[in-house]
């Protein structure tokens, strides 16, 4: 499998996917995210994968949505281009995942370890999120995720700031599994990954998917959200032209 900005390897019932665009800090873009959609799809559905290990460098897992393609982007466009929306499916595989995370894993890249089953971190892992530096919230997930692993407090505090956390705190919160030095990260991520894809397929299948419902969303959760993006809909000329069209009694001329 040929891929631009991932490698995609099989080791023993292991589909390892290593992150591959060292010169942006493997900055998730859109290439990237449509690889990792590839890629997934084809260990999902191979018979000889049993468990699944995404990695990236020893610098960085990754450092985030690539800055660089998202910069001039516009509502409603993103919306209605569910930008990097393809993203969430690593959340919704039915193999287990792991994330083997060095170096910086901020913004979508820390959102993409969190849809990961678990996160095994080297000792110069730090995690982050953020966005509000960049005038935006986390998009994939974060605060969710990072609020129900961490807690409350720690997700504002880590989210309002953007700071970043070092991998000894982040397993004290429990938002990683266990930390190993640098130099085993490779090793202990793939011999775990190899011991759940010896297992039987399964009992491995039903107990993620058990252990997902903890975090199934209540209908308090829907209604907020659906507030929000309902607030959100009166940044669009759409709204403008369709409420005036009402007022004026006319066809509604939408771009
Ligand atoms: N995007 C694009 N390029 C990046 C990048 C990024 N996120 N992070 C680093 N790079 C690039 C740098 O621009 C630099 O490229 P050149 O200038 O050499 O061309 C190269 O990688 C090396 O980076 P630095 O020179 O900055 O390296 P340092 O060691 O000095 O600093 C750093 C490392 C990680 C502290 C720094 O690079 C940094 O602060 N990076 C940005 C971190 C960040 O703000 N990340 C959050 C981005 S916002 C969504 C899904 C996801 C998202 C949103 C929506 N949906 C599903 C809707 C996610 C949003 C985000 O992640």
């Amino acid at each position: 499998m040929n891929f631009r900005t991932l490698l995609a390897d099989q080791v023993d019932g292991v589909g390892v996917i290593t992150l591959n665009r060292p010169e942006a800090l493997n900055a998730l873009n859109s290439a990237l995210i449509d690889d990792l959609k590839s890629v997934l799809d084809h260990f999902e559905y191979a018979a000889s994968v049993g468990c699944i290990l995404i990695t990236g460098g020893s610098k960085a897992f990754a450092a985030g949505a690539d800055v660089k393609e998202m910069a001039e982007l516009c509502y409603p466009n993103t919306y209605l281009e569910n930008y990097l929306g393809r993203l969430d499916q690593v959340a919704q595989r039915r193999k287990p995942i792991i994330a083997a995370v060095a170096g910086h894993a901020l913004g979508g890249g820390f959102e993409l370890a969190l849809m990961c089953d678990f996160i095994i971190a080297a000792d110069n892992a730090r995690f982050g999120l953020p966005e509000v530096k960049l005038g935006v919230i986390p998009g994939a997930g974060g605060t969710q995720r990072l609020a129900r692993l961490a807690g409350r407090a720690k997700a504002m505090e880590m989210t309002l700031t953007g700071r970043t956390m070092d991998a000894a705190e982040a397993e004290r919160c429990g938002i990683v599994a266990r930390v190993v030095p640098l130099e085993e990260l490779h090793s202990v991520g793939l011999e775990t990954a190899r011991r759940i894809a010896a297992q039987s397929r399964t009992a491995v299948m039903m107990i993620k998917e058990c252990i997902g419902r903890v975090d199934e969303g209540s209908l308090a959760e829907g209604l907020r959200f659906e507030r929000r993006i309902f607030h959100s809909v009166f940044a669009t000329p759409d709204q403008k032209e369709g409420m005036r069209a009402f007022v004026e009694k006319r066809p509604a001329q939408f771009r």
